[in-house]
């Protein structure tokens, strides 16, 4: 969507995958979906150096509401779990230099069945939020069809764009009719949402994150043109510093997220979230990668019993190469490739090769130099390929004149 909004990737934090529709804020104060569980999520983002890296937005997911419209049919917060309100809510936020999303579902209930957003309520949602100084909506799909989707969700392009506020807009709309074309027209849709969720929801667990990267992979002919500025496809959550991933397999997430342009939204516990995640988490060679002004989504060029190979084109003529080992019979495994093999020409003279994850310069790799390195199982090695040519150090982006 060309609102001048989410030219790079969204980052920020989003409570869905690790807090789910807590709402006992009796028995477990701590972990409910609360004002204060959100407050406590903004001041860690301002304090623990996310801001700074660019995670930016703060979002709720589903059960923020009460389960009736106010006597004016306007959606409110759960009274005893948002005792001071949205718009508060969303001024904290703000006043820690970050962004606040919110979240609706275009269908008679929410997922977990809260009030929905249904066409007669779009107006009145859109403007609730606008008051409120909401940056971000995502706009789920359950409780309606195909026919009131196609409706609603351009329908509330407009009533967003009406209200002068600049807010962010998340479709969930694709990921509920398949996700491919000829149902999901891709550039129509890149005219009506900012970001979309394409896939089914992520899991705690290397198996979902498997599944999900495979499924973009399998589809990426008719997924990856779909992706640029201000439209991006939404692989869904990063599940790192939770429990389901090894440190291997979380660099493989963070990696492919790098690659494949996604948002970058955390649905973990940033209170209590390891070192160990936050290395990765915040690696700023990679946030670099994922946030790559050209916004071109990476692909899958190469796959074997055990490895997948992804490619990513960045601005510049710089390069991202992730090497995955799928195999889980525990064997790290030596690969070996070079420049020209990988279809990486434009510099004769070659390019700096960097190991993102492990933070170390591999050196200065000419087109027919063997790169070998090795990939620990359900683990991968991402690398970043700066050109050796001059024309890497011009002060006149290249590729950027000619978007
Ligand atoms: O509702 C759906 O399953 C959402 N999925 C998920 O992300 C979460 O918001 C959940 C809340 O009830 C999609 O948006 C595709």
């Amino acid at each position: 969507l060309d609102n001048g909004l989410l030219r790079t990737p969204p980052m920020g934090w989003l409570p869905w995958e690790r807090f789910r529709c807590n709402t006992d804020c009796k028995t477990d104060p701590g972990n409910c979906i609360s004002e204060n569980l959100i407050k406590s999520m903004a001041d860690k983002l301002a304090e623990d150096g996310w801001k700074e890296l660019g995670y930016e937005y703060v979002n709720l997911d589903d059960c923020w509401s009460a389960k009736e419209r106010d006597s004016q049919g306007r959606l409110q917060p759960d009274p005893n779990r948002f005792p001071s309100g949205i718009k508060a809510l969303a001024d904290y936020v703000h006043s820690k230099g970050l962004k606040f999303g919110i979240y609706s579902d275009m269908g008679n209930y929410t997922c977990n069945g809260y009030p929905g957003t249904t066409l007669d309520t779009i107006d009145t949602d859109a403007k609730t939020f606008a008051e409120w100084e909401v940056d971000m909506l995502k706009l789920d799909g359950c409780y309606s069809n195909s026919s009131v989707k196609a409706i609603g969700y351009p329908k509330m392009r407009i009533a967003l764009n009406k209200t002068g506020r600049p807010i962010a807009y998340s479709c969930s709309w694709p990921a509920y009719e398949g996700g491919l074309p000829p149902k999901v027209n891709y550039t129509v849709l890149g005219e009506i949402c900012n970001l979309w969720r394409n896939f089914g929801d992520i899991q705690d667990s290397w198996e979902s994150v498997l599944n999900i990267i495979e499924w973009y992979g399998n589809n990426q002919d008719k997924l990856q043109p779909a992706a640029g500025p201000g439209r991006w496809n939404d692989p869904d959550t990063l599940i790192i510093g939770n429990f389901g991933l090894s440190y291997e397999q979380s660099k493989v997430q963070m990696a492919l997220w790098a690659i494949l342009a996604a948002p970058l939204f955390m649905s973990s516990d940033l209170r209590t979230i390891s070192e160990d995640a936050k290395y990765i988490l915040q690696n700023k060679l990679l946030i670099y990668i994922n946030q790559d002004s050209l916004g071109i989504q990476g692909q899958r060029i190469m796959q074997s019993r055990h490895f997948e190979v992804w490619k990513r084109i960045l601005f510049n003529r710089q390069f991202a190469i992730a090497v995955m080992n799928n195999g889980t019979d525990g064997m790290p495994r030596p690969f070996a490739s070079n420049l020209a093999l990988l279809g990486i020409l434009d510099c004769k003279e070659g390019y700096k090769i960097y190991d993102v994850l492990e933070q170390v310069f591999l050196g200065d790799f000419a087109l027919d130099t063997t790169i070998n390195i090795e990939v620990t199982p359900t683990g991968v090695v991402l690398l970043f390929l700066r050109p050796l040519c001059s024309f890497t150090y011009s002060t006149k982006p290249i590729l950027r004149a000619q978007e």
